[in-house]
């Protein structure tokens, strides 16, 4: 009976790699009956994949009650930032206060609120003065939450509460789990004056005025991690962490376009084709571009690549031709599919012909890859990428070549990707490992008493209460 059921509101922020764990979320939450849910979404969205998935959730979940929250004009010179998304945080945050009379209207009255984490310390005062319980959902990994709440000391400031880390300008030190090398940090998070960095700042301050932590991984891919956070080992008076991971893609999700290139692994061997994808809000340089497309045909692999010119879909508009040059493009025909469409990345990770995955380790990718037991060649870009790649290397589901640096250091020659990608496709142990993790991910996923149901079932008391 649903006038019995909790009822939760999901705010989720910008960019496909926020939007889909949230939607995720909401679909489980409904599906099993957990909750009713009311999704806020700002509005406009950035990118043109976050308005159509939203209106494909809406269809196939009509029970869910969608409310946009439409954001006030921003001058984006006033933040200290460049990326699109990083600027529409910020957009987002600074209209937070607008939540207020949406959030107090809606019926049945409230019982929680699930937000994005760059959300907490703008939502936050607005649930706290509703007396609403307040949750984050964290769209990345367990290592970048204990990184992130350990996160002022790496500017020499204190955290929200007493932490037991320590930071000797090279080393993030973390009990109970493997140190993090400061070149794992992304150079936006230690410029002191950058909007990535204040923003974590901020968020960080009231951190520990959560009710509680969702998030996307499990036991099997994180579980030291989750230990070391849930026993207080990180920062004293942590909210609890609830592993609700890995999510489950869903249906909706789907698009068409992705036909063809599902179609074309339909006709290549079983295990033998490498897929390339740097998710959805990264573009690589040109120069860079190419040499990958030099290290695939260097490979002897077949491959599909997703090629990425813009950050921004909307105004990604070149064609292959001029992006990859006439002759790469012939060359790479014999051997692969070269898109600039959206694919259906979850449907490409489970088809029978994808071994492995360059991947920029974006944490949707990382699930996603783990759920479908496909090695990772991980190849981070910015943000919280290289501590994800950790995450990838340490638990068996892939390889990192650290030497590779940030966007804007050297640029990888096609040489040494092609080496990397024949010995991703050709190590039998990764093979075995990722394997491994898949059915860890289904077990965490599925299984009666796994940790995702336990989650759920300790979220569903507190918010009945
Ligand atoms: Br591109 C692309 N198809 O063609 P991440 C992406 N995706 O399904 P990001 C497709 O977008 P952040 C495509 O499956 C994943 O769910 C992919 O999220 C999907 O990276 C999502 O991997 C991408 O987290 O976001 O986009 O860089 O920086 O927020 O992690």
């Amino acid at each position: 009976n649903s006038n019995t059921l909790a009822h939760v509101a999901l705010i989720p922020s910008a960019g496909m790699g926020h939007l889909t764990p949230f939607l995720r979320l909401a679909a489980s939450l409904v599906q099993h009956q957990y909750c009713q849910v009311s999704l806020i979404t700002p509005h406009p969205t950035l990118s043109l994949a976050e308005s159509e998935l939203i209106s494909r959730f809406c269809s196939a979940f009509p029970q869910v009650n969608h409310i946009q929250f439409h954001l006030l004009p921003f001058d984006a010179a006033t933040a200290n930032a460049t990326d699109p998304f990083w600027l529409q945080f910020e957009s987002i945050r600074r209209s937070a206060h607008l939540l207020s009379p949406l959030l107090s209207s809606v019926s049945p009255p409230l019982s929680a609120v699930i937000c994005d984490m760059s959300l907490i310390y703008s939502v936050l005062p607005v649930t706290k003065s509703l007396s609403l319980p307040t949750y984050i959902l964290f769209t990345t990994s367990a290592r970048m939450l204990a990184f992130f709440s350990c996160f002022p000391i790496v500017h020499g400031f204190p955290t929200a509460s007493e932490n037991y880390a320590s930071f000797d300008g090279n080393v993030l030190e973390i009990p109970g789990i493997p140190p993090l090398p400061r070149s794992s940090i992304s150079p936006m998070l230690l410029a002191p004056n950058s909007l990535p960095a204040k923003i974590l700042m901020e968020d960080n301050s009231i951190l520990t005025k959560l009710n509680g932590v969702l998030i996307n991984t499990f036991q099997g891919l994180e579980g030291e991690t989750l230990e070391a956070l849930n026993n207080g080992k990180v920062i004293k008076e942590l909210p609890h962490v609830f592993p609700v991971g890995p999510f489950t893609p869903r249906e909706f999700e789907r698009r068409d376009q992705s036909g063809a290139a599902l179609k074309w692994l339909d006709d290549q061997p079983a295990d033998s084709v490498v897929y390339v994808g740097f998710g959805s809000r990264t573009a690589l340089t040109r120069n860079q571009i190419r040499e990958i497309g030099d290290g695939l045909l260097k490979s002897g692999c077949r491959f599909l690549w997703v090629v990425k010119d813009k950050p921004v879909d909307r105004t990604d508009e070149e064609g292959l031709d001029e992006v990859l040059g006439h002759e790469l493009l012939d060359n790479m025909k014999e051997k692969g599919l070269v898109v600039k469409t959206w694919v259906d990345q979850v449907e490409v990770l489970s088809h029978k012909a994808v071994g492995g995955f360059v991947s920029h380790c974006g944490w949707n990718s990382v699930t996603e890859a783990s759920y479908c037991g496909v090695r990772v060649l991980a190849w981070p870009q910015h943000g919280d990428q290289k501590i994800n790649a950790e995450v990838v290397e340490m638990s068996g589901l892939g390889m990192w070549m650290k030497n590779w640096g940030w966007p804007g250091e050297d640029v990888v020659k096609g040489k040494e990707i092609g080496e990397a990608i024949k010995e991703l496709m050709s190590n039998e142990s990764l093979k075995t490992s990722a394997a491994a993790i898949k059915e860890a991910a289904r077990k965490a996923g599925t299984g009666v008493g796994g940790g995702q149901e336990a989650s759920f079932k300790r979220l569903i008391n507190e918010w009945n209460k």
